[in-house]
């Protein structure tokens, strides 16, 4: 059956290769995509071949890029091989792309996820030339069955001077339900309060809407998305979980949050599936997601019942999580809603709802500054994503780490972050398979004490303590949060020197 029922737009049905010819050098091209899914599967290739043949004839031939939030090796990948983006936002976690970023030739504007649809809107990022967005398919009136994520696609379809549709065939059709999409959204002077107070609430439509006339071209593909594997968890990561369990069984008990807990966002990664199989394990039940990305991990508490219930923006799962999303997808209809990462990461829903928030971290402070993005100060690994977006406005918020990266060499817990994302008056709960850290209503120096004891690695504890009581006692009329100037960022210095920020080394 034919997924193009818009009877002017299947007149623009046309190959990648024409369609791509309304993409030109200098423009801003808005694509979707967040965490491999829903993003375009055959313009970019052809706009690789586009550049790369302009390249080679001499010619300057590079875009503005920004999406959702990560894509793939055929969308990122691509375009980063052809040399042709000169800017990126706002998250990005491919390996070519970040290498170009990290070497000068790429301009990454790395925000939070749910500034980049409004900064668009408030005229901060200049003008939109192209739209590139991957849908299910397309209805009469212009209306989009919206694919595997939704991420900024209403905005950039809004924005954009010019469409390109990716209609893609591998998307179940049955997706048609899965969306609600907020058209209530103002400007300021004139916003109004979003009226969610439920996290599975429809507040909009199930159908993206775009102006048939803006629509250049429409591409029919038939291609799975990025479908990253997840490792089973292990002793590390299984550890984590635990702490983070127990600290919420705790919570329950000390009747701080209800039994059914509150609304739970988790980042992306193995350890955030790890916590996800430690909840599916534990005594809780009629829990309720409001997140980003579905991951596996979310799957299987929606099969158990652990999870009722999921609000996010995407998927992200493996190819055996795809497979039994689409075996089951009736059972799903109704409790997993996508939305706009505008509203999924919304500051005033997740402050209003009182979201329970897990993300990941590169390192943390002994004082609870934390570093989700930079390794040693300057070069980046993905991107603040959403991290930032649920910490500050979470009813709790926790960062989770193993003790250690790089074998052992390179400690979690340091002196001084190399870069800060998260400051001290964030961050709540720090938790390494070694135990967690309770940072709530400490001063710096409480602080200090219980992350060294509780989650750094036992062979980097008398080092942060030895730097702790040093600090203290070379300033003794600057103590409420002691520092070394001279030696606090001397631990990244050694590791970029010898690969290891063990002393002896
Ligand atoms: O590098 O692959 O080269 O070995 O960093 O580390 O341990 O695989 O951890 O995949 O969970 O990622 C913070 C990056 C953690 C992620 C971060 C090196 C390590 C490895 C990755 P290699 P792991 P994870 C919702 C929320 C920001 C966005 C966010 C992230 C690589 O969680 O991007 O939270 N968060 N979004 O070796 C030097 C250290 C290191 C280190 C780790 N201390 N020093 N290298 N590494 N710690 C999702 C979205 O917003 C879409």
């Amino acid at each position: 059956m034919s997924r193009i029922t818009c009877p002017t737009l299947s007149t623009r049905v046309t190959t990648a290769e024409s369609a791509v010819a309304h993409i030109r050098p200098g423009d801003n091209v808005g694509m979707s995509g967040f965490t491999g899914a829903g993003y375009p599967k055959a313009i970019p290739t052809a706009l690789h071949d586009l550049m790369v043949a302009a390249h080679a004839r001499g010619e300057d031939f590079r875009v503005g890029l920004w999406t959702g939030a990560s894509t793939a090796p055929d969308a990122d990948g691509v375009l980063a091989r052809a040399h042709g983006v000169s800017s990126r936002l706002p998250y990005n976690s491919d390996p070519t792309m970040r290498r170009l970023i990290n070497t000068g030739e790429v301009d990454y504007v790395d925000a939070h996820l749910s500034h980049s649809a409004q900064h668009m809107w408030f005229g901060f990022y200049g003008n939109l030339d192209v739209a590139v967005v991957e849908v299910t398919a397309v209805l009469p009136g212009g209306l989009l069955v919206p694919s595997s994520s939704v991420g900024n696609n209403k905005t950039w379809l809004e924005q954009a001077d010019r469409v390109i549709l990716e209609v893609n065939h591998w998307q179940p059709r049955e997706l048609e339900g899965f969306h609600d999409l907020y058209y209530g959204a103002a400007l300021p002077p004139d916003r109004r309060p979003i009226q969610l107070t439920d996290p599975m609430q429809r507040i909009g439509d199930p159908y993206l809407r775009v102006d048939p006339a803006k629509v250049v071209a429409v591409v029919e593909t038939n291609r799975p998305d990025r479908n990253s594997p997840f490792s089973p968890p292990d002793d590390t990561s299984r550890a984590i979980a635990d702490h983070v369990v127990d600290f919420l069984r705790a919570e329950v008990e000390a009747g701080r949050i209800p039994p059914s807990l509150l609304p739970l966002q988790s980042g992306v990664g193995n350890v955030a599936n790890a916590v996800l199989a430690g909840l599916d394990d534990s005594e809780f039940t009629d829990l309720v997601a409001f997140t980003e990305v579905i991951q596996d991990g979310l799957l299987d508490l929606l099969d158990s019942g652990t999870i009722r219930a999921a609000s996010a923006t995407s998927f992200g799962l493996s190819d055996v999580g795809v497979e039994h999303f689409i075996d089951n997808i009736s059972s799903y209809k109704g409790r997993i809603l996508l939305r706009s990462e505008e509203i999924s990461n919304h500051p005033e829903l997740v402050r209003r709802l009182g979201v329970i928030a897990m993300n990941g971290m590169i390192e943390a402070d002994i004082y609870g500054n934390v570093n989700s993005t930079h390794i040693a100060g300057s070069a980046i690994m993905n991107g603040i994503g959403g991290s930032g977006d649920f910490t500050r406005n979470a009813f709790l918020n926790f960062f989770l780490t193993p003790s250690t990266a790089k074998g052992g060499k390179v400690s979690a817990i340091v002196p001084m972050a190399s870069h800060i994302d998260h400051t001290e008056h964030d961050v709540q709960i720090i938790v390494s398979e070694h135990g967690l850290a309770d940072l709530r209503g400490l001063s710096p120096r409480a602080r200090a004490l219980r992350i060294i004891d509780n989650c750094a690695d036992p062979a980097f504890r008398p080092a942060l303590r030895d730097y702790f009581e040093r600090a203290q006692a070379a300033r003794p009329d600057a103590v409420h949060t002691p520092h070394l100037l001279g030696e606090a960022l001397s631990w990244h210095q050694r590791f970029l020197e010898t690969g290891s920020m063990i002393a002896s080394h």
